[in-house]
């Protein structure tokens, strides 16, 4: 096992960090910024390194001062969390040339997931279903044409360097196909360095599911289930649950059974999560992430598991010592990003907290690195805490998270709270019955 983690991200994600290295006897090392010197994740680390000013780019995006602080403190692996360095596939190789674990996937594999085409190629040459759609790069516009009269319009023009939603167009018609081509290129050109865009067939009621895997270096490979995480407003997740609710078992596993003998083939290590998009009975992969989620607690609370620490017990060697019948599934979970914003306008409301009071009882985390006093930065991510309940089955799961909303005191600043407790109101909510649209209308309508 390590002898000492450093964790190159902050806020709530790196207590999380912190708490399975705690657990699991581990040292950590906490890096900040100079606006975060006053931060939870410093002051709960047992050591710390200032990596530079504010602005991401010259601290959590630091990649010299993050492998200086590690050789310093002498740290033996680095554990990434979500967002800043993630997903970077040559700070993941530098970690490791420079002697230290990367705590995730290989290089190799994150690069080959980062490239939208290659990541469908590999997918779907593992039996994996797809979306119709072009069988790689669309090079010209007669091509274009020719995919689209193939599977029909509506079609997505999509850039292969984006992801999350960047680089998207529709198309509805011919007419519209060629705007939408040359505006998706020149889009993809300047956003990504990079024009390479493909076609699929446009999914127009769709629900995002995902599934989370892990993998460990010896061949064994289980799954924990889905997440529905169709509730989010331009491409920002709101609130998530475990399961979901258009899924019976019989299509968990199956639908999980595909994605495990895929990855099992890939050779895949650690976490990972396969993003469909589900509409009328069917699956269809859109993307692969290759980190820890931030939605990753309705996860453990299903199914029992601590995520993380899987995570560094997996990048120590360790096997994962139990097969996919030992993974079970109990009750419900759901999690409601609350976030540092206007609920009305979702503009950002950095300041000072000048109470907090976490909601608490059976079936109830808060995973948050606020504290009364506190001055939330306007440099980075708005997020705030993570309010998870889980429940014996969804209703009451519902009925603990209005509970627990109620509950929650954060005072000094606006937050989006008051929108989660109108959500979770909501007859379609409740019903289970939504979209990835869903959200985006009942946002307009209030
Ligand atoms: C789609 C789609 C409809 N049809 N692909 C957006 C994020 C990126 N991961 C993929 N996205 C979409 N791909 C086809 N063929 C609709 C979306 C989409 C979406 C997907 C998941 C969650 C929210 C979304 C919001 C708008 C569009």
């Amino acid at each position: 096992m390590f002898n000492k983690v450093l964790i190159a991200n902050r806020g709530e994600i790196a207590l999380r960090i912190q708490r399975a290295c705690r657990e699991l006897g581990i040292p950590t090392v906490a890096v900040h910024s100079t606006a975060d010197a006053e931060a939870m994740h410093v002051r709960l680390a047992d050591e710390s390194v200032c990596i530079g000013p504010p602005a991401a780019r010259d601290s959590y995006l630091n990649v010299p001062a993050i492998l200086s602080a590690a050789a310093i403190t002498g740290a033996d692996a680095i554990h990434p969390g979500y967002g800043f360095l993630s997903e970077n596939a040559d700070f993941a190789q530098m970690v490791e040339e420079h002697g230290f674990v990367f705590i995730g996937p290989t290089a190799d594999h994150i690069r080959m997931m980062g490239d939208k085409i290659a990541a469908k190629t590999a997918m779907a040459s593992l039996g994996v279903p797809l979306v119709s759609g072009s069988a790689g790069a669309v090079t010209d516009m007669d091509e274009a044409i020719a995919v689209a009269e193939r599977i029909g319009y509506p079609v997505l023009i999509k850039a292969a360097a984006g992801g999350g939603g960047r680089g998207m167009k529709v198309a509805s018609s011919p007419e519209g196909l060629e705007e939408a081509w040359r505006v998706a290129r020149t889009e993809a050109r300047t956003a990504f360095g990079n024009d390479a865009v493909y076609i699929e067939k446009y999914l127009d009621r769709p629900r995002h599911i995902e599934l989370q895997v892990m993998a460990d270096n010896h061949g064994n490979v289980v799954h924990f289930g889905e997440r529905d995480c169709s509730l989010q407003r331009r491409h920002q997740k709101l609130l998530e649950e475990a399961g979901s609710p258009a899924l019976t078992a019989a299509e968990r596993d199956a639908i999980g059974e595909t994605v495990t003998s895929a990855l099992k083939k890939l050779g895949y290590r650690n976490a990972g999560t396969i993003e469909f998009l589900y509409q009328d009975g069917q699956f269809s992969f859109i993307e692969m992430n290759t980190r820890l989620q931030v939605e990753h607690p309705v996860t453990e609370m299903v199914c029992g598991i601590d995520l993380v620490r899987e995570q560094i017990r997996i990048a120590a060697g360790q096997p994962l010592g139990y097969t996919q019948a030992d993974v079970t599934f109990t009750g419900h979970a759901i999690e409601c990003r609350i976030t540092a914003e206007d609920p009305d306008t979702f503009m950002p409301t950095p300041g000072r907290v000048t109470a907090f009071h976490a909601p608490g009882g059976l079936g109830v985390r808060v995973d948050s690195a606020l504290y009364a006093g506190y001055l939330v930065p306007p440099y980075y991510d708005s997020m705030i805490a993570k309010l998870i309940v889980h429940a014996p089955d969804r209703p009451q799961a519902i009925a603990r998270m209005r509970r627990a909303l109620a509950e929650f005191a954060v005072l000094g600043i606006k937050t989006t709270l008051p929108l989660h407790q109108r959500i979770v109101e909501a007859p379609e909510f409740q019903a289970g019955d939504y979209t990835i649209h869903w959200l985006e209308r009942f946002v307009a309508r209030a």
